[in-house]
């Protein structure tokens, strides 16, 4: 059985179901949406129920929906998760959140740098980890309660093992049943006495005791237990014989005995039955230190309670070894199902212990859910996107995506920029945006169309531009150039470092020959430094022994070339480009190295030879 969450929404006085499949525009009038649960059984018929949004998101409370654009993510990807996340939030899809699989752009930080908006969560890869399946919010036990509470909640919960903490929620041990009739046997060994950890108050929680007087209640001793069930004299002498400091004498209502364990000095009196003990015994137990309990049970069931009532950390597996919430599933399967427990405790850093894993988490869903923004291509997503299930995708490009298990909201439109589209899903939503997701969305438009340059922009695009630039007053053009001088390398770092970027090293021997590519928005910001740029190159042509290094610039907005070159005299007289400067040719409408530039720089060393 499977549940799906999906709003209902009022128009007019009409219900329309938003099945996740539908992706028709719906003007949705946002406080008047509800949440419908639907209960899918195995015959395929569906019951619904209305639930508040609050008991349904309480439901998924541990499932996380990451919004998360491709790999190696633009400027439009970034804000896309960003702003979409956002949109679900305000939503009340509490557990949307933007996540990234690669590193920030430079243009894409000095986008969010500007309006101060946090980069998304990084996220390496999304490779099955022990922290998608855990359950959260383990019940634990503290270390020092006794064994006899741990074993009534490791029974009434139902748990296969329990983790026991210090206090301050540590792993020290684990506790399951295993363990603890290993540990059993060994203190009811008939053929040795067994000695076992416990304290007065550990005594009187366990066994309810009602303490007539009580010494070092807190102290834990190795004790043992007698019990004086022998006629007096017997027992006399077997007391005679035992170290009375650490032991623990049961008894019912026998005064003679009362007084000679008393006297002898045992460590703990416990009568048992509920009988009472006489003043005159009360005052020589005080005198002589002995602490006295009535227990409410009879002599056997006291005796065994008293054997429960150690700290239950001394029960407990340390053999067992917790796992991590970033181990990869498939490294620890193994451990999991062979411990005793197939029940693991997750621990962080510091051993606190912040979950547990059991084999039949492994059986659920894990806990994370997708929503693909500005890709629907496997190969350009995430590595391990497969493990998950697809709730949405939001895109512009072309189809390259598998089939789902699911039906789920797929919008793909081409527009020249996701953040077109996502911008659109606001004003659907009829969802105000603040300034800051206002400005970034437009960053991303005017970054994926080259400032509504490019071949893809639509009218869309531009309206949205339009309407984006408007309420954040900032200027498309202005804006656009800064943006895509953020992106430019040429503008700040050093010419060796540029030079070395994308440097492709071509032909052979005496004729070998280097080409370095580079991107600009606008040829003025190389030209500025074209002085640097020979000096590199002709440092380049030394070092690399070369015939001659040449640095191709392409303006990716006119979609241009420039090509800088240095190196032999001869060869460089050869060439026939239009020259803008010395040694630096305009490569009119050239922007591939390997198709359009290479072959004509081969030709013209044949020719030069
Ligand atoms: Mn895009």
């Amino acid at each position: 059985m499977f549940r799906v969450a999906v709003p209902l929404i009022y128009v007019d006085k009409e219900v329309l179901l938003f099945y996740p499949s539908c992706t028709s525009r719906i003007r949705i009038i946002p406080h008047t949406q509800r949440i419908i649960e639907m209960n899918a059984n195995n015959s395929g018929r569906t019951s619904p129920q209305f639930t508040s949004q609050r008991s349904a998101q309480h439901m998924d409370r541990e499932k996380k929906v990451l919004v998360i654009g491709h790999k190696n993510p633009d400027t439009d990807s970034i804000v896309s998760a960003i702003a979409y996340a956002e949109l679900k939030q305000i939503m009340g899809f509490a557990n949307c959140f933007a996540a990234r699989c690669g590193n920030v752009n430079l243009q894409t930080e000095y986008v969010l740098t500007r309006f101060e908006v946090p980069p998304p969560e990084f996220i390496n890869d999304l490779i099955p980890k022990v922290k998608y399946y855990m359950s959260h919010m383990p019940t634990t036990v503290p270390r020092d309660i006794p064994l006899w509470h741990a074993l009534e909640t490791l029974n009434k919960g139902n748990f296969k093992m329990l983790p026991i903490v210090d206090g301050e929620g540590r792993l020290q041990s684990i506790l399951h049943f295993n363990a603890f009739a290993q540990n059993m046997l060994k203190k009811i060994d008939p053929n040795r006495k067994g000695i076992f950890p416990t304290s007065v108050s550990h005594m009187v929680k366990t066994l309810g005791a009602q303490p007539v007087v009580i010494f070092e209640e807190e102290t834990i001793f190795p004790a043992q237990i007698v019990v004086a069930a022998y006629e007096f004299d017997a027992f006399k002498e077997h007391l005679d014989a035992m170290s009375l400091p650490n032991t623990i004498v049961l008894v019912g209502n026998r005064r003679d005995v009362h007084e000679y364990v008393i006297e002898r000095q045992a460590r703990v009196l416990v009568v048992t039955g509920g009988s009472s003990v006489s003043r005159e015994l009360k005052k020589r137990a005080e005198e002589k230190s002995i602490s006295i309990l009535i227990s409410p049970y009879d002599t056997s069931t006291t005796s065994w309670l008293t054997l429960y009532s150690s700290p239950v950390v001394h029960t407990g597996d340390t053999a067992l070894k917790p796992l991590r919430e970033d181990d990869y599933i498939g490294t620890i399967k193994t451990q999991l199902m062979e411990s005793v427990s197939r029940s693991l405790p997750v621990v962080d850093r510091n051993d606190k212990v912040i979950g547990i894993l059991s084999q039949s988490d492994l059986m659920r869903d894990p806990h994370i859910e997708i929503i693909m923004v500005d890709h629907n291509e496997r190969s350009q997503a995430i590595d391990g996107i497969e493990h998950y299930r697809i709730q949405e995708i939001i895109d512009h490009h072309r189809l390259g995506n598998d089939h789902t298990n699911h039906p789920i909201i797929f919008i793909n439109k081409p527009v020249g920029s996701t953040s077109t589209i996502i911008a659109t899903l606001f004003q659907d939503y009829r969802v105000p945006m603040r300034k800051e997701i206002a400005s970034i969305l437009l960053a991303g438009i005017l970054s994926d169309t080259l400032i509504l340059h490019s071949a893809t922009t639509t009218e869309t695009d531009r309206h949205m531009a339009e309407f984006l630039s408007s309420l954040t007053d900032l200027p498309i053009d202005m804006f656009g150039k800064n943006i895509m001088e953020a992106s430019s390398l040429v503008a700040r770092e050093p010419v060796d470092y540029i030079l070395s970027l994308d440097m492709k090293r071509f032909g052979e021997g005496k004729f070998a020959f280097t080409v370095s590519q580079v991107e600009v928005v606008t040829f003025k910001e190389i030209m500025d430094r074209k002085d640097d740029i020979l000096e590199g190159l002709e440092r380049l042509q030394g070092r690399t022994g070369s015939l001659f290094s040449a640095l191709m610039v392409t303006d990716i907005t006119e979609l241009d070339s420039i090509l800088f070159i240095k190196g032999d005299r001869f060869f460089i007289s050869h060439i026939r480009y239009p020259k803008m400067d010395e040694h630096v040719y305009l490569l009119k409408g050239i922007l591939s190295r390997k198709k359009q530039l290479i072959p004509i720089l081969t030709e013209i060393i044949r020719n030069s030879q």
